[in-house]
């Protein structure tokens, strides 16, 4: 008997969506599409060899991939009293940028943090400094921030310093 296709795909732990931020409109979530959602680690893998990668997308774009029914803005309910570990690039080193949102969507998708649930979901901003971050619910539970950021800190590839921002702040709260 054939197994259809379907029953062969390896299913991801959440349903995720896929954003496009592109900076026209003056209203800024006017500017947050989202453009399709994936359970399974084929379909990320189709999607990632389909779209650009962050380095060929335009200054002032983002990518933001977040748990289905998770807009990536401050203001959603998961987010409001959460906060991001951020990654800054100081120069326009786009294999590097490409390589660690690689690296940083896979760590999510794939439920690899000990407080997985914790996770909302992950944002690169194309800039002249580009930033990736990993946004999180629950910024004052420091264990579990900070179980997070040694997570990224041992798995992303980078000597680049690590911040966690709460949204509510400009200051950083933990620096590794
Ligand atoms: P940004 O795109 O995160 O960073 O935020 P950028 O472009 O590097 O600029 P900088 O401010 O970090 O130097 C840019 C601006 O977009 C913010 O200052 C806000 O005005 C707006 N903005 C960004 N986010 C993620 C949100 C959000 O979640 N909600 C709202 N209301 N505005 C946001």
């Amino acid at each position: 008997m054939l197994i259809p296709a379907e029953n062969l795909k390896h299913p991801l732990l959440n349903e995720w969506s896929f954003w496009l931020f592109t900076n026209t409109k003056k209203v800024w979530d006017e500017n947050l599409v989202e453009l399709t959602s994936f359970n399974t680690v084929e379909d990320y893998w189709c999607l990632y060899h389909h779209m650009k990668l962050p380095s060929e997308l335009s200054m002032g774009q983002d990518y933001a991939i977040f748990k289905k029914g998770i807009t990536p803005m401050w203001e959603h309910e998961r987010n409001k009293r959460g906060g991001r570990w951020q990654i800054m690039f100081n120069e326009l080193k786009f294999k590097t940028l490409d390589n660690v949102w690689l690296d940083t969507v896979l760590l999510a998708i794939g439920e690899n943090f000990l407080n997985s649930d914790l996770i909302c979901g992950v944002v690169v901003n194309v800039r002249q400094k580009s930033k990736i971050s990993i946004w999180t619910d629950r910024g004052n539970d420091s264990k579990a921030v900070m179980d997070i950021g040694r997570k990224l800190r041992k798995h992303l590839n980078v000597p680049n310093k690590l911040r966690y921002y709460l949204h509510t702040t400009s200051n950083s709260l933990y620096i590794m």
